[in-house]
């Protein structure tokens, strides 16, 4: 139980107090204890095993009492009784956005609404902004809040996931019955956001792995538990499952549960053609001989007639057929990219000096960095202005003069473009730089026509050789910009422009659909880490599993060049006159 749960606790208490319509110092002493918690960098529970929670600020007699119940118990009795009163329907109300305890309250009493449909039907009718305190504005804003939760998905963005899972899967390899255990479903298809967590371990005793799975502490509630597999609810609402078999199951087990459903009714109709059945527990001969196991997945797929398919592969986007016709692609792998071109310094919003991006990327192994700091335009916190980026290429080139030639600095720009089209820079400030990154950041929601054409303006801009994160969407809610991406890659193409996979997992910009539009036209792409902070230079493998999942020859991504070819590419585009 750490700070932030207990906080949430405290505030739910209120809310539902304020909506009972309990006495307000009630409601504001779990309030200002919330607040007083807030404030403290130690955990309460180090308080409270201090017996000292009352000097946290906030915290009195009565909810020092209510902590120390939910350290001994794992609950507050209390609590239970006011969720109990008040209906969970009503409780719902408080996620729309805009509708806070004392709103839900009002409209419970007053209109006699319970649930969500109600409410919706109350503000559609005229009849919120009949209450005291309301009107039609904010009638209007409750019914874009209810229009906005119902487009919410659900799907937790699969960076935010994999370490959870990593965690799992360490715990149950450590156990002595575990001789075996994979993640599977879309995680271990490496899908941009996922719906739930898929494990498949190999044990020897089910009962006992399946209990010790439900303990484990992060899990806050047991959704269902069978002998074969059971179901969690993982702090901050992750769903999570564990389906259990016998070693020499294992990979038909772990095929089954990677899926997609899609790539397994093609693998069943394969295997019925070849006279087998094929489950999650065997490969069944239809003749009525005896049922074949497979502890590994790549005897599944030889029994098939088939390669090993990569898990990122299996969307049933044609990769049965090009298995069975010996054509599956080539796909990169994390150690071939050996240049990042997209990164940011303290000279625009990183957090991180030139020399010390300089340094962690020849740690990891980068041979090429780009410093590509934001342009000044509007919108845009902390950009360089045209004389910034010539005291700064004193500084590059310092740092490129301590290093040597381990890694190879770029004078590289994230150059906004701006609502109305135009670049941030004038041509000649470009023409200074080694490489250029374009991308849109400020009014994203323009109609599909004007924000088309503004990006197609950037990609013919001769100078620009990069589009970065090109629609501008955020995992998992936000869409991008409404490109229309039968003009944008056509005209990339043409271009010559490399189009960015951002690798950050929030953005993941081209998605694997469009990428791999864009490599079959015989498209450039490059995979960028968007790092503001060195410590974020690491994180491409998500990247990477974007270009798999696109089917994207290593070749066609820029970041597997050598200086030599990448420099080459560069000085043929023209234009760029090295500070070098
Ligand atoms: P998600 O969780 O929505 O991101 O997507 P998945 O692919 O992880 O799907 P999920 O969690 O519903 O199921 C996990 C795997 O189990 C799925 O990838 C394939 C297998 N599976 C589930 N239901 C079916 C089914 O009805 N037929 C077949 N063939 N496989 C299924
Ligand atoms: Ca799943
Ligand atoms: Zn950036």
């Amino acid at each position: 139980m750490n700070n932030q749960q207990i906080i949430e606790i405290l505030n739910l208490i209120a809310d539902l107090l304020q909506i009972k319509g309990e006495v307000i110092y009630k409601i504001l002493a779990y309030r200002k204890a919330a607040e007083g918690i807030a404030g403290q960098a130690r955990e309460v529970r180090e308080y409270w095993r201090d017996g000292q929670l009352e000097s946290i600020p906030g915290v009195g007699k009565a909810i020092a009492e209510k902590l120390d119940e939910l350290f001994t118990n794992g609950k507050i009795q209390y609590l239970d009784k006011l969720t109990a009163e008040v209906p969970a329907s009503l409780q719902s109300l408080l996620s729309v956005p805009d509708m806070g305890p004392k709103k839900v309250a009002l409209v419970w009493k007053q209109l006699g609404v319970t649930n969500l449909a109600e409410l919706q039907r109350a503000a559609e009718q005229g009849q919120l902004r009949t209450l005291a305190g309301m009107g039609e504005k904010s009638e209007g804003k409750i019914l874009a809040g209810i229009a906005a939760l119902s487009r919410r998905s659900g799907r937790i963005p699969l960076g935010q996931a994999i370490p959870v899972a990593e965690e799992l899967l360490a715990y149950l390899k450590a156990l002595p019955m575990v001789t075996q255990a994979e993640l599977a479903g879309s995680a271990r298809r490496q899908r941009e956001t996922i719906g739930d967590l898929d494990l498949v371990a190999a044990v020897t005793d089910a009962k006992t792995v399946l209990y010790k799975f439900v303990s484990h502490p992060k899990v806050v509630a047991v959704v269902g538990q069978g002998d074969t597999k059971a179901s969690v609810e993982l702090e901050g609402g992750l769903r999570a499952q564990l389906w259990v078999h016998p070693p020499e199951h294992f990979g038909t087990a772990l095929q089954y549960a990677t899926g997609s459903q899609g790539h397994n009714v093609r693998l069943r109709e394969r295997a019925l053609s070849l006279g087998y059945s094929l489950s999650e527990h065997a490969l069944t001969p239809l003749d009525g001989s005896a049922p074949i196991a497979c502890a590994t997945e790549a005897e599944v797929y030889a029994y098939l007639g088939l390669p090993w398919i990569a898990p990122e592969l299996r969307e049933d986007r044609g990769e049965v057929q090009a298995a069975l016709a010996g054509k599956l692609p080539t796909l990169l792998t994390p150690a071939q990219l050996i240049s990042d071109l997209h990164t940011h310094s303290t000279w625009s919003d990183g957090h991180s000096s030139i020399r010390e991006m300089a340094m962690t990327a020849r740690e990891q192994g980068l041979k090429i960095l780009a410093i590509a700091d934001h342009s000044h335009g509007l919108g845009i916190v902390n950009g360089m202005s045209p004389a910034a980026i010539l005291e700064r290429a004193h500084e590059i080139r310092a740092v490129q003069a301590e290093m040597g030639a381990s890694i190879l600095l770029l004078h590289s720009a994230e150059v906004e473009i701006r609502a109305d089209g135009e670049l941030d820079y004038a041509d000649d400030v470009l023409a200074q730089l080694d490489i250029v990154v374009a991308s849109l950041h400020v009014s994203l929601r323009q109609p599909r026509e004007q924000i088309t054409a503004r990006l197609l303006n950037a990609i013919r801009n001769p100078h620009v050789d990069i589009i970065g994160h090109p629609t501008g969407r955020l995992l998992p809610d936000r869409d991008g910009a409404d490109l229309d991406m039968e003009q944008i890659l056509p005209a990339a193409l043409q271009a010559g422009v490399a189009l960015e996979i951002n690798a950050n997992w929030k953005r993941l910009d081209l998605n694997d659909v469009s990428a791999r539009r864009y490599a079959e036209m015989g498209g450039l792409l490059s995979i960028n880490s968007d790092a503001h902070h060195f410590n974020a230079l690491a994180r491409t493998h998500y990247g990477v599993a974007v270009a798999r999942r696109a089917w994207v020859a290593p070749d066609q991504i820029i970041n597997t060049w050598n200086a030599e070819r990448l420099l080459n590419w560069l000085s043929q585009r023209g234009i760029h006159q090295s500070f070098g």
